[in-house]
C-alpha cells in the first residue's frame, strides 16, 4: 500500500514503519498520522508479522504534532472536530508488541508515540521532551500521564513544566528506555530484539503484553489475578506443551503460534 508520509518494510516476522517527512522532523501531520494508524492496521491484521517496530530518521524520530497545522485552531476546532485525538493513540492499541526505534529529537508528540510502544531502544542522539508548555499548550497525547508513569513525578514535572529535554542516557537511567546503542546501530539492534521475540510464540507474546500493561491500569491484586487466569490459559495452547517438551528433551522450541 503507498503512503505519503512513512516508509513501511518487512524484515521476516518483523514489520517495520519509517515515519518520512525529513524536512519537518517527522513532524506529526494529520497525513502522517493516518498513515501511521493504516500500517498498524495492515500489521495487525498480518497473521505472520509478530512485532512492529516503529522508527524516525538520524535528525528526528519526531519533533511533536505539526504546529504549522494546528497553529490557527480555535477551541471548537480542536474539540467538535476532536482533533487529532481519534488516531493518535493507534500504536498504544497495538496488541502485538512494538518497539520504538528513537534517534534525535522525539518531542511533544513524537515522545509520546515512543511512549506508546512496548520498548523503546534509543540512539545515544536521542532527545526526548515535552515541550508543549513553550509553545503555550500542554501535552496533549499521554505526556503527562505515561512520562510520569516512566520516570516519576518530579522529573516528568520538570520536563513539563520547563520544556527541558532529557539524553539518551538520562531517559534510560530515569526507566523511560530499555536501552540505548550507537546511533549507527539502533535500527539493527531494534530488529534483533524485535527478531528475538518474534522467535517466541504469538500468543505467548501478546498474553505477556496484555498482562504487563495490565499493571498500568489496575490495583497490584487485581493485576496478579488477571497474570494468574492468563497463565492458567497458557496450558490450553500447543505452543506450552511445545515450549515445556523441548525444555525436556533438551532441544530448541519449534512454535506454531497456536
Ligand atoms: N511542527 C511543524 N514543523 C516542525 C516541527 C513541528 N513540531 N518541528 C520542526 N519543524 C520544522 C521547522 O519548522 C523547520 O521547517 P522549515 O522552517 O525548514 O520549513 C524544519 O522542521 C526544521 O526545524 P528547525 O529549523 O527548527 O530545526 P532545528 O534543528 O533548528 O531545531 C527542534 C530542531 C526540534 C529543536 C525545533 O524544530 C523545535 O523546537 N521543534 C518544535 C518542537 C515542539 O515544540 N514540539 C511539540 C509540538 S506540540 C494530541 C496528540 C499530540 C499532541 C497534542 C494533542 N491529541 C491526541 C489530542 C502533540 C502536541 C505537540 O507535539
Amino acid at each position: 500500500m503507498p503512503y505519503e508520509n512513512i516508509l513501511v518494510e518487512t524484515h521476516g516476522p518483523v514489520g517495520l514503519i519509517r515515519l518520512n517527512r525529513p524536512k519537518a522532523l517527522n513532524a506529526l501531520s494529520d497525513g502522517l498520522v493516518t498513515d501511521l494508524e493504516k500500517a498498524l492496521d495492515v500489521f495487525e491484521a498480518d497473521r505472520s508479522i509478530h512485532v512492529i517496530v516503529v522508527t524516525g530518521g538520524e535528525k528526528a524520530f519526531a519533533a511533536g504534532a505539526d504546529i504549522k497545522e494546528m497553529a490557527g485552531f480555535g477551541h471548537m476546532d480542536a474539540y467538535l472536530n476532536d482533533f487529532i485525538t481519534r488516531k493518535w493513540g493507534r500504536l498504544a492499541t497495538c496488541r502485538k508488541p512494538t518497539i520504538a526505534a528513537v534517534a534525535g529529537y522525539a518531542l511533544g508528540g513524537g515522545c509520546e508515540l515512543a511512549m506508546m510502544a512496548d520498548i523503546i531502544i534509543a540512539a545515544d542522539n536521542a532527545k526526548f521532551g515535552q515541550p508543549e508548555i513553550t509553545i503555550g499548550t500542554i501535552p496533549g497525547s499521554g505526556g503527562t500521564q505515561r512520562l510520569t508513569r516512566f520516570i516519576g513525578k518530579s522529573k516528568a514535572m520538570l520536563m513539563c513544566l520547563t520544556g527541558q529535554q532529557m539524553t539518551a542516557e538520562e531517559a534510560e537511567r530515569a526507566g523511560l528506555v530499555a536501552k540505548v546503542v550507537p546511533a549507527a546501530d539502533l535500527l539493527d539492534e531494534a530488529l534483533r530484539i524485535a527478531n528475538r521475540i518474534a522467535s517466541m510464540s504469538l500468543p505467548v507474546a501478546m498474553m505477556v503484553k496484555e498482562s504487563v500493561n495490565r499493571s498500568y491500569e489496575t490495583t497490584l491484586a487485581e493485576g496478579i489475578l488477571f497474570e494468574r487466569r492468563v497463565f492458567h490459559s497458557t496450558f490450553g495452547l500447543a505452543d506450552q506443551k511445545e515450549g515445556m517438551s523441548a525444555f525436556v528433551e533438551k532441544r530448541q522450541p519449534n512454535f506454531e503460534n497456536k
